[in-house]
């Protein structure tokens, strides 16, 4: 008996690393932490009812964005491991197996739980609050995304002490991520993970086309809605036709190593580049699903720092749409060197430099904006800045790529990986950091120091071309990726050591910004007057932190930049004030089932991925009975009276 439950633990348990047990080690006293503190502050029914159960689309961006940060660290964790082992040729503390492991759970990490919740963060933290409404569409979905999200994650991150993590690539690419050369439940949790993650992702899609398509203020025609909520419209779109090849193609691949079924295998009527090409079609879609909301946080910002109108609102918009479409059109690009016909390659070399041209469009239009303007170099303007440049760099090193005979030579090079890092951090990082800057006051009634982020700005800024340039250079150098060491005899070696200092430069950014985000809770300016930077958009009229219900009566839009043409107009004695007459607010219940439903997801994922069916179907039940009950819930809605709309108001200072 004691020997089978020691054998079940040995294989249960990641065992042998030092790393691992310092995680596990870590994993339990906080935990221990939490709870101790819940008890003794007494927490445990304020955690539940303002928090797990909330429907409120800024909690839920609160929440968001706090799982985001800390997958950002353990993807930087992971990163920093790899660079430090790259420092110097013939380094081994990472053996070759846990090398595989540690970029394929960066590279997951930072795509699927990093960038894709940080984007949603900022979805659900400003777009009910651009449009004048008073929620998303759909709430109780809005939450189950989160939940689904958070469970999804917390499952993947499991492997690292329990199981063993995955360690095919990030993509997963098969033959590699069958059983036969995969065995063990990595590449499972892999599959449940993003399985699960991803089922919240397209309803977070669907709910923000809804919110954009049905719930703008009167008067706010799709022509007048400012770009960031024009470019969330674009990203759902993405995300509404990528997402489901995504579930289909890792259902396929979870058939083939569960059941024995041969979509992808070598053998058996099976066929690996039909993975290829499906995950493709998703996984090229997915850079553009996270980088046009950056592209939106950058027009936004452009306009109210040089406090000018945004030039090109239409050409942007049309850049957006054009983007989503051709993003579908490119995916081939990644394995030019697969070998398929010449005018199969020409086609999709084109449609990727194509992509070139809207963006190129969108680049000089936040240039025409700054021009003349009167810019101020406030947080959220430095990271745009500093996007620009790094943007056209990663741009234009992605066009060379793009020339398929060309991309013999460099592909799956060093330089590959300079280049979509470029584009990654230098856009979608550096776009959704500016973006919480921005955006922060609105959520939490304090900005941040401007200080302590110029450190963490400048660390970031330099540290990553310090890291990524040589890397460039090492590609043409014959480095390729995911490359564990190498020997001195390669002359790689000086490049590496630049590149890993610039790593941990970012690394050191990235601890300025969390001191930052802790100094300034106690210390930040508060935001009084609920419109900090002198916005241009409505959700700068409201005051800050912005009340539960959002806007205590709904706004009347006119113009596009509505709050800005309402200043001009107070200002010139034009303004008519219209009598504000509230009314009850009609607001969605809190629930708890979202939060319970991506539990038994969890357990469906777990089971799935120790290959117990029991407990996946003990899951699947307890999914369709939160289904059943959610059915037949009908009190799902409730008015706030005037009364307390007057009282909160009258509390973050607003007399209506
Ligand atoms: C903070 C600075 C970062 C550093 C120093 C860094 C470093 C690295 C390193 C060393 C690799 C492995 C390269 C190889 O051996 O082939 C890698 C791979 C990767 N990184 Fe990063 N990274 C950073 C941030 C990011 C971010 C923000 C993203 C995405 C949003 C990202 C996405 C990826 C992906 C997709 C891979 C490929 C994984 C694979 O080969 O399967 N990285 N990164
Ligand atoms: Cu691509």
């Amino acid at each position: 008996m004691w020997e089978n439950i020691k054998d079940f633990a040995s294989t249960f348990f990641v065992t042998g690393d030092p790393l691992i047990y310092g995680a596990d080690v870590s994993i339990v006293l906080s935990m221990i932490a939490i709870v101790f503190v819940l008890t003794k502050y007494k927490k445990w029914v304020w955690l539940w009812r303002e928090w797990l159960t909330t429907v409120d689309h800024k909690r839920i961006g609160i929440m968001y964005l706090i799982a985001s940060l800390l997958m950002l660290f353990r993807g930087g964790v992971d990163a920093l491991l790899m660079r430090l082992q790259l420092a110097f040729p013939n380094v081994e503390f990472l053996h070759s197996d846990h090398y595989n492991a540690i970029f394929t759970t960066h590279g997951t990490i930072m795509i699927l739980f990093m960038a894709m919740p940080m984007m949603f963060a900022l979805f659900n933290m400003v777009v009910p609050l651009q449009l004048g409404a008073r929620d998303v569409a759909y709430p109780f979905l809005n939450a189950l995304s989160f939940w689904l999200f958070m469970l999804g994650a917390m499952l993947f991150n499991l492997s690292f002490v329990i199981g063993g993590s995955p360690d095919a690539g990030w993509l997963s690419y098969p033959p590699l991520s069958q059983n036969e050369f995969s065995p063990g439940p990595g590449q499972n949790f892999y599959i449940w993970g993003i399985q699960i993650s991803g089922i919240g992702s397209l309803a977070t899609g669907i709910n923000f086309i809804v919110t954009i398509l049905k719930m703008r203020a009167p008067g706010m025609k799709l022509s007048k809605m400012p770009l960031f909520s024009w470019s969330v419209l674009s990203s759902c779109i993405m995300i509404i036709f990528a997402f489901p090849i995504l579930t289909v193609t890792l259902a396929l691949l979870f058939l083939d190593r569960f059941a024995g079924a041969h979509f992808f295998t070598m053998d058996g009527g099976g066929n690996p580049m039909m993975y290829l090409n499906l995950i493709w079609m998703w996984g090229h879609p997915e850079v553009y699903i996270v980088v046009v909301p950056a592209f939106g946080i950058f027009s936004e910002i452009v306009a109210t720092f040089s406090r000018k109108k945004i030039f090109g609102y239409k050409s942007m918009v049309w850049a957006m749409m054009i983007i989503a479409v051709v993003s579908f059109f490119t995916w081939a690009h990644h394995f030019f060197t697969m070998g398929t016909s010449a005018s199969v390659i020409s086609f999709f070399a084109i449609s990727t430099m194509v992509v070139g041209i809207p963006t190129g469009v969108k680049v000089f239009n936040w240039l025409f904006t700054m021009y003349r303007g009167r810019i101020s170099f406030k947080q959220p303007m430095l990271w745009t800045i500093a996007f620009i440049p790094c943007f056209v760099i990663g741009g234009a090193t992605g066009v060379m790529l793009a020339v398929a005979p060309a991309d013999y030579q460099y592909h799956n090079s060093y330089f590959l990986v300079a280049h979509f890092h470029q584009v990654l951090i230098g856009g979608v990082v550096f776009g959704y950091l500016a973006g919480i800057y921005y955006w922060w006051p609105k959520l939490f009634g304090f900005k941040l120091d401007e200080k302590l982020g110029k450190w963490g700005f400048w660390f970031w800024n330099i540290g990553f071309y310090v890291c990524f340039m040589p890397q460039y250079a090492l590609g043409f150098m014959g480095m390729t990726r995911r490359y564990y060491t190498y020997g001195w005899d390669r002359g790689w070696a000086d490049m590496n050591l630049v590149s890993t200092v610039g790593a941990f430069m970012m690394g050191i950014g990235f601890i300025f910004q969390v001191w930052q985000i802790a100094y300034s809770i106690k210390n930040g300016e508060r935001d009084t007057t609920g419109d900090p930077w002198n916005g241009r958009t409505l959700e700068w009229s409201i005051p800050s932190p912005a009340p539960f219900y959002n806007f205590a009566v709904v706004p009347q839009v006119k113009e596009m930049d509505d709050w800005w043409a309402t200043k001009e107009a107070k200002a010139n004695g034009t303004y008519k004030e219209q009598p504000a007459k509230l009314e009850p607010i009609h607001m969605p219940k809190n629930s708890g089932i979202p939060f319970i439903m991506a539990n038994f997801w969890f357990l469906v994922g777990f089971g799935f991925t120790f290959g117990w069916v029991w407990m996946a179907v003990i899951g699947f039940i307890g999914v369709f009975a939160c289904m059943w009950a959610r059915s037949f819930q009908y009190d799902t809605d409730y008015y706030v009276p005037v009364e307390e709309v007057r009282r909160t108001e009258a509390s973050l200072g607003r007399v209506v």
